[in-house]
Protein backbone atom coordinates (compact mmCIF):
# COMPACT_ATOMS: atom_id res chain seq x y z
CA UNK A 1 0.00 0.00 0.00
CA UNK A 2 0.94 3.52 -1.08
CA UNK A 3 1.31 5.83 1.92
CA UNK A 4 1.40 9.72 2.05
CA UNK A 5 2.70 10.62 5.69
CA UNK A 6 4.22 7.57 7.14
CA UNK A 7 7.49 5.57 5.65
CA UNK A 8 7.60 1.55 5.72
CA UNK A 9 10.43 -0.83 6.10
CA UNK A 10 11.60 -3.70 6.91
CA UNK A 11 15.04 -4.34 8.21
CA UNK A 12 17.13 -7.90 8.47
CA UNK A 13 13.51 -9.72 7.03
CA UNK A 14 11.72 -9.61 10.79
CA UNK A 15 11.38 -5.66 11.83
CA UNK A 16 9.04 -3.32 10.86
CA UNK A 17 10.18 0.01 10.72
CA UNK A 18 7.27 2.81 10.66
CA UNK A 19 8.52 6.12 10.15
CA UNK A 20 6.09 9.38 11.07
CA UNK A 21 6.66 11.84 7.84
CA UNK A 22 4.58 14.93 7.63
CA UNK A 23 8.26 17.20 8.70
CA UNK A 24 6.49 20.29 7.74
CA UNK A 25 4.01 19.85 10.30
CA UNK A 26 6.90 18.01 12.96
CA UNK A 27 4.77 14.75 12.58
CA UNK A 28 1.46 16.32 13.92
CA UNK A 29 -0.87 13.20 13.94
CA UNK A 30 -3.46 14.11 11.59
CA UNK A 31 -6.63 11.44 10.44
CA UNK A 32 -4.94 10.53 7.41
CA UNK A 33 -1.13 9.78 9.43
CA UNK A 34 -3.26 8.02 12.21
CA UNK A 35 -5.21 5.70 9.23
CA UNK A 36 -2.00 5.20 7.65
CA UNK A 37 -0.31 4.24 10.53
CA UNK A 38 -2.69 1.99 11.91
CA UNK A 39 -2.81 0.37 8.82
CA UNK A 40 0.48 -0.06 8.70
CA UNK A 41 0.69 -1.41 12.38
CA UNK A 42 -2.08 -3.91 10.96
CA UNK A 43 -0.20 -5.12 8.30
CA UNK A 44 2.95 -5.95 10.01
CA UNK A 45 0.84 -7.68 12.99
CA UNK A 46 -0.32 -9.85 10.18
CA UNK A 47 3.12 -10.30 8.89
CA UNK A 48 4.76 -14.11 10.18
CA UNK A 49 8.18 -12.57 9.47
CA UNK A 50 7.52 -9.85 11.93
CA UNK A 51 8.88 -10.29 15.35
CA UNK A 52 8.92 -6.66 16.48
CA UNK A 53 7.43 -3.29 14.91
CA UNK A 54 9.55 0.06 15.59
CA UNK A 55 7.55 3.70 15.53
CA UNK A 56 9.55 6.72 14.93
CA UNK A 57 10.05 9.93 13.80
CA UNK A 58 12.40 12.60 12.67
CA UNK A 59 15.24 13.58 14.42
CA UNK A 60 13.47 17.15 15.83
CA UNK A 61 10.14 15.53 16.40
CA UNK A 62 8.80 11.88 17.54
CA UNK A 63 5.61 13.79 17.08
CA UNK A 64 4.65 17.88 18.03
CA UNK A 65 0.83 16.44 18.69
CA UNK A 66 -2.80 15.75 17.81
CA UNK A 67 -2.77 18.43 14.38
CA UNK A 68 -4.26 21.52 15.55
CA UNK A 69 -5.94 23.45 12.82
CA UNK A 70 -7.54 19.90 12.09
CA UNK A 71 -8.97 20.10 15.50
CA UNK A 72 -9.20 23.68 15.66
CA UNK A 73 -12.79 23.94 13.77
CA UNK A 74 -14.67 20.90 15.44
CA UNK A 75 -17.32 21.66 17.93
CA UNK A 76 -18.51 18.83 20.46
CA UNK A 77 -20.66 17.46 18.24
CA UNK A 78 -18.36 17.11 15.08
CA UNK A 79 -15.99 15.67 17.66
CA UNK A 80 -17.83 13.37 20.00
CA UNK A 81 -20.77 11.80 16.82
CA UNK A 82 -17.98 11.60 14.33
CA UNK A 83 -15.50 10.50 16.68
CA UNK A 84 -13.11 12.78 13.97
CA UNK A 85 -10.11 12.94 16.45
CA UNK A 86 -10.16 9.50 18.32
CA UNK A 87 -11.52 7.17 16.63
CA UNK A 88 -7.58 5.60 14.79
CA UNK A 89 -5.94 6.09 17.76
CA UNK A 90 -7.30 2.94 19.14
CA UNK A 91 -5.77 0.17 16.59
CA UNK A 92 -2.34 1.01 17.94
CA UNK A 93 -3.43 -0.70 21.03
CA UNK A 94 -4.67 -3.92 19.47
CA UNK A 95 -1.48 -4.17 18.00
CA UNK A 96 -0.23 -7.84 19.29
CA UNK A 97 2.89 -7.74 18.66
CA UNK A 98 5.79 -5.73 20.51
CA UNK A 99 6.66 -2.24 19.38
CA UNK A 100 9.08 -0.05 20.30
CA UNK A 101 8.58 3.41 19.86
CA UNK A 102 12.02 5.11 19.25
CA UNK A 103 11.59 8.50 20.00
CA UNK A 104 14.26 12.05 19.19
CA UNK A 105 12.82 15.11 19.52
CA UNK A 106 9.20 16.55 20.47
CA UNK A 107 7.05 14.09 21.97
CA UNK A 108 4.26 15.85 22.68
CA UNK A 109 0.10 15.77 23.54
CA UNK A 110 -0.87 13.24 21.31
CA UNK A 111 3.21 12.46 20.12
CA UNK A 112 3.71 11.80 24.32
CA UNK A 113 0.01 9.22 24.40
CA UNK A 114 1.17 7.59 21.27
CA UNK A 115 4.93 6.85 22.21
CA UNK A 116 2.91 5.41 25.89
CA UNK A 117 0.76 3.54 23.68
CA UNK A 118 4.19 1.55 22.40
CA UNK A 119 5.59 -1.14 24.64
CA UNK A 120 8.46 0.65 25.59
CA UNK A 121 10.00 4.02 24.63
CA UNK A 122 13.75 4.40 23.55
CA UNK A 123 14.61 8.05 23.51
CA UNK A 124 17.31 9.91 22.18
CA UNK A 125 19.27 12.50 24.14
CA UNK A 126 17.36 15.22 22.59
CA UNK A 127 13.62 14.18 23.31
CA UNK A 128 11.03 16.02 25.04
CA UNK A 129 7.90 15.01 26.52
CA UNK A 130 4.83 17.09 27.41
CA UNK A 131 1.41 17.03 27.31
CA UNK A 132 0.62 21.10 26.78
CA UNK A 133 -3.07 20.65 26.13
CA UNK A 134 -3.82 22.56 28.52
CA UNK A 135 -2.10 25.74 27.00
CA UNK A 136 -5.09 24.88 24.22
CA UNK A 137 -7.81 25.17 26.39
CA UNK A 138 -8.37 20.87 26.48
CA UNK A 139 -6.60 18.55 28.22
CA UNK A 140 -5.05 15.08 26.70
CA UNK A 141 -7.38 12.39 24.72
CA UNK A 142 -5.64 9.48 23.72
CA UNK A 143 -4.72 8.35 27.66
CA UNK A 144 -2.20 10.97 28.15
CA UNK A 145 -4.22 11.69 31.94
CA UNK A 146 -4.36 7.80 32.27
CA UNK A 147 -0.73 6.86 31.10
CA UNK A 148 1.59 8.76 32.15
CA UNK A 149 0.59 8.72 36.10
CA UNK A 150 1.10 4.67 35.82
CA UNK A 151 4.53 5.32 34.39
CA UNK A 152 5.58 8.52 36.40
CA UNK A 153 3.68 8.73 39.15
CA UNK A 154 0.85 11.30 40.44
CA UNK A 155 3.37 14.07 41.07
CA UNK A 156 5.07 14.17 37.49
CA UNK A 157 1.66 13.68 35.63
CA UNK A 158 0.02 16.35 37.26
CA UNK A 159 2.28 18.66 36.88
CA UNK A 160 3.08 18.08 33.25
CA UNK A 161 -0.67 17.68 32.56
CA UNK A 162 -1.38 21.35 34.71
CA UNK A 163 1.47 23.55 33.60
CA UNK A 164 2.30 22.17 30.03
CA UNK A 165 5.59 22.25 31.13
CA UNK A 166 7.71 19.49 29.19
CA UNK A 167 10.78 16.72 30.51
CA UNK A 168 14.19 16.37 28.89
CA UNK A 169 15.17 12.94 28.17
CA UNK A 170 16.99 12.39 31.28
CA UNK A 171 13.78 13.69 33.72
CA UNK A 172 11.87 11.43 31.40
CA UNK A 173 14.05 8.64 32.04
CA UNK A 174 14.65 9.37 35.71
CA UNK A 175 10.67 9.19 36.02
CA UNK A 176 10.57 6.07 33.90
CA UNK A 177 8.82 7.02 31.33
CA UNK A 178 11.28 5.63 28.45
CA UNK A 179 13.75 2.52 29.27
CA UNK A 180 16.52 3.91 27.69
CA UNK A 181 18.07 7.24 26.79
CA UNK A 182 20.98 6.89 23.95
CA UNK A 183 22.63 9.60 21.83
CA UNK A 184 20.58 10.71 19.05
CA UNK A 185 22.77 9.22 16.58
CA UNK A 186 22.87 5.83 18.07
CA UNK A 187 18.88 5.78 18.21
CA UNK A 188 17.70 3.79 15.85
CA UNK A 189 20.38 1.12 16.09
CA UNK A 190 19.53 0.90 19.64
CA UNK A 191 16.02 0.55 18.99
CA UNK A 192 17.05 -1.50 16.23
CA UNK A 193 19.18 -3.99 18.72
CA UNK A 194 16.26 -4.14 21.10
CA UNK A 195 13.74 -5.10 18.25
CA UNK A 196 16.08 -7.84 16.62
CA UNK A 197 17.13 -9.34 20.28
CA UNK A 198 13.14 -9.31 20.61
CA UNK A 199 12.37 -10.94 17.27
CA UNK A 200 15.39 -13.73 17.83
CA UNK A 201 13.17 -15.01 20.87
CA UNK A 202 9.69 -17.44 20.25
CA UNK A 203 7.10 -14.70 18.77
CA UNK A 204 4.35 -16.74 20.82
CA UNK A 205 6.69 -16.43 24.02
CA UNK A 206 6.59 -12.16 23.46
CA UNK A 207 3.00 -11.85 22.10
CA UNK A 208 2.44 -13.73 25.99
CA UNK A 209 4.81 -11.37 27.84
CA UNK A 210 3.24 -8.17 26.34
CA UNK A 211 0.05 -9.47 27.28
CA UNK A 212 0.40 -9.87 30.91
CA UNK A 213 2.55 -6.70 31.48
CA UNK A 214 -0.13 -5.09 29.84
CA UNK A 215 -2.18 -6.88 32.00
CA UNK A 216 -0.52 -5.37 35.42
CA UNK A 217 -2.36 -1.95 34.22
CA UNK A 218 -5.98 -3.43 34.28
CA UNK A 219 -6.16 -5.54 37.17
CA UNK A 220 -5.35 -6.18 40.53
CA UNK A 221 -2.15 -8.19 41.84
CA UNK A 222 -3.60 -11.44 42.51
CA UNK A 223 -5.88 -11.61 39.36
CA UNK A 224 -2.70 -10.27 37.51
CA UNK A 225 -0.66 -12.84 39.21
CA UNK A 226 -3.07 -15.44 38.12
CA UNK A 227 -3.43 -14.00 34.37
CA UNK A 228 0.85 -14.64 34.15
CA UNK A 229 -0.01 -18.23 36.01
CA UNK A 230 -2.19 -19.62 33.33
CA UNK A 231 0.44 -17.90 30.30
CA UNK A 232 3.37 -18.89 31.61
CA UNK A 233 1.40 -22.92 31.83
CA UNK A 234 -0.32 -22.78 28.56
CA UNK A 235 3.52 -21.70 27.01
CA UNK A 236 3.99 -25.49 27.34
CA UNK A 237 1.91 -26.44 24.81
CA UNK A 238 4.11 -24.78 22.02
CA UNK A 239 7.31 -26.16 20.55
CA UNK A 240 9.04 -23.48 21.04
CA UNK A 241 9.42 -23.97 24.85
CA UNK A 242 10.73 -27.50 23.92
CA UNK A 243 13.26 -25.80 21.95
CA UNK A 244 14.15 -22.89 24.59
CA UNK A 245 14.61 -24.87 27.20
CA UNK A 246 16.33 -28.09 25.06
CA UNK A 247 18.90 -26.18 23.79
CA UNK A 248 19.67 -24.73 27.16
CA UNK A 249 20.03 -28.01 28.52
CA UNK A 250 22.08 -28.98 25.50
CA UNK A 251 24.15 -25.35 25.53
CA UNK A 252 23.08 -24.94 21.33
CA UNK A 253 21.30 -21.75 20.19
CA UNK A 254 17.50 -21.75 20.02
CA UNK A 255 15.79 -22.07 16.97
CA UNK A 256 12.00 -21.03 17.33
CA UNK A 257 9.64 -21.49 15.22
CA UNK A 258 6.95 -19.59 16.49
CA UNK A 259 4.90 -22.58 17.18
N1 LIG B 1 -0.34 20.49 14.77
C1 LIG B 1 -0.17 21.05 13.56
N2 LIG B 1 0.96 21.69 13.18
C2 LIG B 1 1.94 21.78 14.08
C3 LIG B 1 1.85 21.20 15.35
C4 LIG B 1 0.64 20.53 15.69
N3 LIG B 1 0.47 19.90 16.86
N4 LIG B 1 3.00 21.45 16.02
C5 LIG B 1 3.79 22.14 15.18
N5 LIG B 1 3.16 22.34 14.01
C6 LIG B 1 3.66 23.07 12.84
C7 LIG B 1 3.72 24.55 13.11
O1 LIG B 1 2.46 25.15 12.93
C8 LIG B 1 4.73 24.99 12.09
O2 LIG B 1 4.10 25.07 10.83
P1 LIG B 1 4.35 26.37 9.89
O3 LIG B 1 5.82 26.33 9.58
O4 LIG B 1 3.46 26.11 8.73
O5 LIG B 1 3.97 27.55 10.71
C9 LIG B 1 5.69 23.80 12.02
O6 LIG B 1 4.99 22.70 12.57
C10 LIG B 1 6.95 24.04 12.84
O7 LIG B 1 6.54 24.40 14.14
P2 LIG B 1 7.15 25.67 14.90
O8 LIG B 1 7.52 26.75 13.95
O9 LIG B 1 6.20 26.02 16.02
O10 LIG B 1 8.49 25.02 15.47
P3 LIG B 1 9.28 25.42 16.79
O11 LIG B 1 10.54 24.66 16.74
O12 LIG B 1 9.33 26.89 16.96
O13 LIG B 1 8.36 24.86 18.01
C11 LIG B 1 7.02 23.23 19.13
C12 LIG B 1 8.17 23.49 18.14
C13 LIG B 1 7.41 23.66 20.55
C14 LIG B 1 6.77 21.71 19.13
C15 LIG B 1 5.75 23.99 18.70
O14 LIG B 1 5.51 23.72 17.31
C16 LIG B 1 4.51 23.62 19.45
O15 LIG B 1 4.32 24.06 20.56
N6 LIG B 1 3.62 22.80 18.81
C17 LIG B 1 2.36 22.46 19.39
C18 LIG B 1 2.53 21.38 20.47
C19 LIG B 1 1.20 21.04 21.08
O16 LIG B 1 0.49 21.87 21.62
N7 LIG B 1 0.83 19.74 20.99
C20 LIG B 1 -0.41 19.26 21.53
C21 LIG B 1 -1.48 19.30 20.48
S1 LIG B 1 -3.06 18.86 21.14
C22 LIG B 1 -3.01 17.20 21.20
O17 LIG B 1 -2.06 16.55 20.83
C23 LIG B 1 -4.22 16.56 21.72
C24 LIG B 1 -4.12 15.07 21.56
C25 LIG B 1 -5.48 14.49 21.63
C26 LIG B 1 -5.50 13.14 20.95
C27 LIG B 1 -6.88 12.70 20.82
C28 LIG B 1 -6.99 11.51 19.92
C29 LIG B 1 -7.43 10.30 20.60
Amino acid sequence: MAYETIEVKIEAEKVGIITLNRPKALNALNDQLMTELGEALKAFDADDAIGCIIVTGSEKAFAAGADIPAMAKYNFVDAYKGDYITRNWETVRSIRKPVIAAVAGYALGGGCELAMMCDFIIAADNAKFGQPEIKLGVIPGAGGTQRLPRAVGKAKAMDMALTGRMMDAQEAERASLVSRVVPLDKLMDEALGAALAISSFSLIASMAAKESVNRAFESGLADGVMFERRLFHSLFATQDQKEGMDAFVNKRTAQFKNQ
